[in-house]
């Protein structure tokens, strides 16, 4: 699990990346879609999934936000994340496999947009947070 050195990575690699929340959203986002296709059946309803679409642009940001915000409350995800676990469970239904799926996306881009910052150390600790996050989101599934 998550240790307090894992925390403060995080944290301190977050306010790194904060400012271009816009960017990570969107291209992990866009990347998820073409990586894994059968995602975008959640997406059924927007007309332009394209990387460049403002649907994934402002989705990208609404999601990027939420994983800040789950920064925020690293120390309790699970009571941070209960009513987003809800809406994914009951109202949005989608799969907690997708979560995983995300997570790596995110993790490509960040790599990407990071390559001196993104080393195996902060791969680690964002890794194990993403998996801690994605657990409390699937929390409302049982
Ligand atoms: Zn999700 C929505 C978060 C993942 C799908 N999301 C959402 C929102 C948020 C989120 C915040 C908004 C809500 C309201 O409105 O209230 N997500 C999130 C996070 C994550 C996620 C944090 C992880 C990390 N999701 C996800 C996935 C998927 C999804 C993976 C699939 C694939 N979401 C979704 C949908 C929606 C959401 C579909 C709705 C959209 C619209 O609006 O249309």
């Amino acid at each position: 699990s998550l240790t307090e050195k894992d925390k403060a990575k995080v944290r301190s690699f977050w306010a790194k990346c904060k400012p271009q929340t816009e960017i990570i959203g969107r291209d992990a986002l866009a990347r998820l879609i073409v990586v894994y296709p059968q995602t975008k059946t959640y997406f059924a309803h927007w007309n332009d999934v394209s990387p460049t679409s403002p649907n994934i642009i402002k989705h990208g940001i609404t999601i990027m936000t939420a994983v800040g915000d789950a920064v925020s409350k690293i120390d309790d995800l699970k009571a941070g994340l209960f009513n987003l676990s809800e809406l994914h469970a009951f109202t949005l239904r989608v799969d907690p496999a997708n979560f995983k799926l995300l997570s790596h996306c995110m993790m490509v881009v960040l790599a990407i947009l990071y390559p001196d910052d993104f080393t195996p150390e902060i791969h680690l600790s964002l890794d194990k947070f993403m998996s801690a996050l994605a657990l409390a989101l699937s929390e409302k599934y049982r």
